[in-house]
């Protein structure tokens, strides 16, 4: 199920998206962004899907946003491109299963805010990260200035939007916003592993476990541990759980 610019596929409960328009390093234009969105609503279709994982054609992630797109537009435009773009990363945040951002490369500007709104970031050595926006006279506009300070904080975030720096891998990893650096090579294999042991746990469990971290980021800590054991005490009487502890007790694997 492709759509301009945007190649998707599944199998055995992974779903695995590809921007591809690696001619323009996979550059987010209104087409882009229309095809991601048109690929996220037809998620659903898809119940056997329990993780996603994102990724670039060729030597980029994403490089931002269409600067050619960009550069003829009027401030009306603008503000329809920015809410456009943020509509569809917070539909992609919101998916109720974890979705993972395979960074094969430069993740910039609206490319490295597509990644922050993915739950893991795994880069591959040759990632590079930067908002770069500052250079070109714009800001970050769809929800980074917003997401990348909650993943690492508001200085980090300050050091990274202002100055346009890029980061290597390593210095991403350093400030918690990749969680592992592999062999460029070994992206895909790796990523689509870890997905796999997110298949393996128990599907109602791992979209609570989101469920709540999502929700309850921006609440306060007492009304969030009432959800928490709200959430929690839902799981129970499922025959999920029931089988998950059962297989414990009983030395197996569980029988999901
Ligand atoms: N937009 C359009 N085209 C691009 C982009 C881009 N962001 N990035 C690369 N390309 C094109 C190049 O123009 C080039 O095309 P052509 O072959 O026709 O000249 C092709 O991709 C290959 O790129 P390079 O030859 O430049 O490749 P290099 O390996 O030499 O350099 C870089 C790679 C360093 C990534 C370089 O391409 C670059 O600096 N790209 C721009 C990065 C950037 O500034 N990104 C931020 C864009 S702004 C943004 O994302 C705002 C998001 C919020 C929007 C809010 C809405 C209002």
């Amino acid at each position: 199920m492709d759509h301009k610019g945007v190649k998707s596929e599944f199998s055995e409960g992974i779903a695995l998206i590809t921007l591809s328009r690696p001619q323009v390093l996979n550059a987010l234009n209104l087409d882009v962004i229309s095809s991601l969105n048109e690929t996220i609503k037809s998620l659903p279709r898809f119940p056997e899907i329990k993780a996603l994982i994102i990724t670039g054609e060729g030597k980029a992630f994403v490089a931002g946003a269409d600067i050619k797109e960009l550069s003829g537009m009027r401030p009306d435009q603008a503000f329809n491109f920015s809410h456009k773009g943020q509509q569809t990363l917070e539909r992609f945040e919101m998916l109720p299963y974890p979705v993972i951002a395979a960074i094969n490369g430069y993740a910039l500007g609206g490319g490295f805010e597509l990644a922050l709104s993915c739950d893991i970031r795994i880069a591959s050595e040759k990632a590079k990260f930067g908002m770069p926006e500052t250079s070109l006279g714009l800001m970050p506009g769809f929800a980074g200035t917003q997401r990348l300070s909650r993943i690492v904080g508001y200085s980090n975030a300050m050091y990274i939007m202002t100055a346009g720096k890029t980061l290597d891998a390593r210095h991403a990893l350093q400030m918690g916003l990749v969680q592992e650096i592999v062999e460029h090579d070994k992206l895909m294999e790796f990523s689509m592993e870890l997905a796999g042991k997110i298949v393996a746990q128990g599907k109602y469990a791992v979209r609570a476990v989101k469920e709540m971290a999502l929700r309850c980021f921006d609440r306060d800590f007492r009304n969030s541990c009432e959800l928490e054991s709200e959430v929690f005490a839902g799981l129970f009487g499922r025959p999920e759980a029931d089988e998950g502890m059962k297989a414990f007790i009983e030395k197996r694997k569980p029988n999901w």
